[in-house]
């Protein structure tokens, strides 16, 4: 991000702790906020979900602000996450999109064809997604000054597996046949997912958004190759885009250790699994980006000393470094509420 785009006095007096440490300051006391944090696990979720379908809480400004603040309410975390999903956009894509309870994400148009990549929808998010926009704007409203609001999108790798295969895309069978039979099309499928999420990230920055997150949770399956021939053009053209705004970017990517090209993908800060050893992050990035994560979400089901431990561990590691804590993907349903307590307690412990 160019210097002068940061007015000096809004860079020294940044009360936000998790945008300073996307922008590479290392801070005693790591800023936290978990993926998922709204969800399952919490009763005040469950009780709002009691009454009304999961798209209906994404596109109804009240309850989409409503649940992004409960984490916020109960835990403090340091920055909120707008409550969507990467999947909403199938919806002016023309793609249909149900979720059925106990199976996920339902693609009820699929796209596995030249001809189906042709005929997807060009939409102006500012006008179909006007909705999500204004539950950005509500709760960058509700939320106090000292917490960043972070808004995302699905990575086009990503979203182009839900959209091929028609929902949860393990084991990949019709994505990798179109990626391997016809790469013209899955390439062109890829740059209109691009076109649209670079906007749309562009609209919640301009409706309050802090910060963004690109969500890569498919885009380990890549070969180092692929990857850097199809997923890595695109990511670097929305992060292109983002980069002229105040806004930092994270890149994250599950199960991705093995593609080094990810380091040019250009983001502020990388999103860690559990997998990849903060110190190996940090001699694979240096100084060039920040880091996030990257508790096993599994620790949360153990003890108190376990969990303590792990936590203290990741700290230890992140010395030096503009750091974020996170888990390494998002939070399981079945998490209870006192480790998410404990957790936030080992990490502010020297806080008082
Ligand atoms: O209440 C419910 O039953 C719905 C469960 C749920 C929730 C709470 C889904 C369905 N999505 C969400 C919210 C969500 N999804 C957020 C909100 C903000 C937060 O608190 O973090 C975000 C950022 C996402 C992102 C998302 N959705 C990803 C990327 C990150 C990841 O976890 O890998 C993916 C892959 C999805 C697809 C999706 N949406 C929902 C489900 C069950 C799934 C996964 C399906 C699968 O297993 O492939």
């Amino acid at each position: 991000m160019p210097e002068e785009v940061l007015a000096p006095s809004v860079a020294v007096t940044q009360k936000k702790s998790f945008l300073r440490a996307a922008r590479g300051e290392h801070m005693r006391i790591p800023p936290v906020w978990l993926m998922r944090q709204a969800g399952r696990y919490l009763p005040e979720y469950l009780a709002v979900r009691a009454d009304h379908d999961f798209i209906s809480v994404c596109r109804t400004p009240d309850l989409a602000c409503e649940v992004t603040m409960q984490p916020i309410r109960r835990f403090d975390f340091d920055a909120a996450i707008l409550f969507s999903d990467i999947l909403i956009p199938a919806i002016p894509l023309g793609c249909g999109l149900r979720f059925d309870s106990g199976h996920g994400p339902v693609i009820e148009r699929p796209v596995r064809s030249r001809n189906e990549v042709d005929s997807l929808r060009e939409f102006d998010p500012r006008e179909e997604l006007d909705d999500v926009l204004a539950a950005v704007k509500l709760i960058r409203r509700e939320l106090p000054d000292d917490k960043a609001l972070i808004g995302f999108a699905g990575a086009p790798f990503t979203l182009a597996c839900y959209l091929i295969e028609g929902g949860k895309p393990d084991p990949f069978r019709n994505v990798k046949r179109m990626m391997y039979s016809d790469p013209e099309a899955f390439t062109k499928l890829l740059n209109k997912l691009a076109d649209f999420t670079a906007d749309y990230m562009l609209a919640m920055i301009d409706a309050g958004a802090d910060a963004i997150q690109l969500f890569d949770t498919w885009g380990g399956i890549l070969t180092v190759a692929e990857f850097r021939a199809l997923n890595l053009p695109v990511l670097q053209r929305i992060v292109a885009a983002l980069n002229h705004s105040v806004a930092p970017t994270t890149y994250f990517v599950l199960n991705g250790m093995h593609l080094a090209s990810v380091a040019e993908i250009g983001a502020d800060v990388y999103g860690l699994d559990w997998r990849m050893p903060i110190q190996s992050a940090k001699a694979r990035f240096g100084t060039q980006a920040s880091l996030q994560g990257n508790l096993d979400p599994v620790l949360l089901l153990t003890d108190e000393t376990t969990i303590r431990r792990a936590a203290r561990q990741i700290i230890n590691d992140a010395e030096g470094a503009g750091f974020i804590f996170n888990l390494g993907h998002g939070i399981l349903p079945d998490t209870p509420i006192s480790s998410v307590d404990i957790l936030l307690d080992e990490i502010r412990s020297s806080r008082a």
